[in-house]
């Protein structure tokens, strides 16, 4: 059987994916996909992106990754694109949308919010129309082989499997901006790579303590806007989102 582990929403917490990819080493797995907001709210995205693009294989895109480009006038955002190369900026913007494979005689997509774009978001407790939405093709998606049976999918920073109609949606939650338990957090899903034959097939998930202080000692040292300092060191001592749920 083979291994996959997948990683998303680092938004540039260096320390949580040093842990990350050490756990993912200790357990000899080699191949490594991310589900996109590598850079955002967190002090270090130029790190952050060096790491990615050196352990995984398979890189989409995610909201932050996108707004790297794109002028918005807002602090937090302002700032992030400051960390960054006009390259780093234009290789965030150049990331595909989604990934396609079959494990074990499913047909999994993988992507980084939902099939309609980077920016529209899905929760686990929204309803079953929009969960099954999940699924759809639209002209964002792969589409190489047909219907997914499994998706997989970062962007809500909550960690989750759902079995429904037939299908199976996870979310592999975030390693540096964890919104329900602070630690980071991955899976690994095992089966046949690329094999069409239906054959067992499983999704594991895992969570990792990290240095959380250390994240914050780099938050407090940056040049961060004050307000977005605070904000952010918040959420990882809480793993409770800023915002209104
Ligand atoms: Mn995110």
């Amino acid at each position: 059987m083979d291994r996959i582990a997948i990683i998303s929403d680092i938004h540039g917490n260096l320390p949580a994916l040093t842990s990350v990819l050490n756990d993912i080493r200790a357990k000899d797995i080699e191949t490594i996909y991310c589900l996109g907001d590598i850079v955002g709210k967190g002090p270090n995205p130029k790190q952050a992106i060096k790491e990615v693009q050196k352990n995984a294989s398979k890189i989409v895109q995610g909201n932050w990754d996108d707004m790297m480009t794109m002028d918005i006038e807002d602090t937090a955002i302002k700032w992030q694109q400051s960390q960054l190369s006009i390259e780093e900026r234009q290789w965030l913007k150049s990331l595909p949308f989604s990934i396609e494979l079959w494990i074990s005689g499913n047909l999994m997509r993988l992507f980084h919010a939902s099939p309609f774009s980077v920016h529209k978001r899905i929760q686990p407790w929204d309803s079953i129309e929009k969960r099954l939405s999940m699924f759809n093709q639209t002209d964002k998606t792969v589409n190489h082989f047909g219907v997914p049976n499994v998706i997989g999918y970062g962007d809500v920073h909550n960690a989750y499997l759902q079995n429904f109609s037939h299908k199976s949606l996870f979310n592999v939650g975030s390693v540096g901006n964890p919104l329900e338990i602070p630690q980071a957090s991955y899976c690994i899903v095992e089966g046949a790579y690329q094999s069409r034959k239906n054959d067992s097939f499983s999704i594991q998930f895992i969570r990792v303590p990290y240095p959380i202080e250390e994240t914050i000692q780099l938050t407090k040292a940056s040049d961060m806007p004050e307000k977005e300092k605070e904000a952010f060191i918040k959420e990882l001592k809480t793993a409770k989102y800023r915002g209104l749920k």
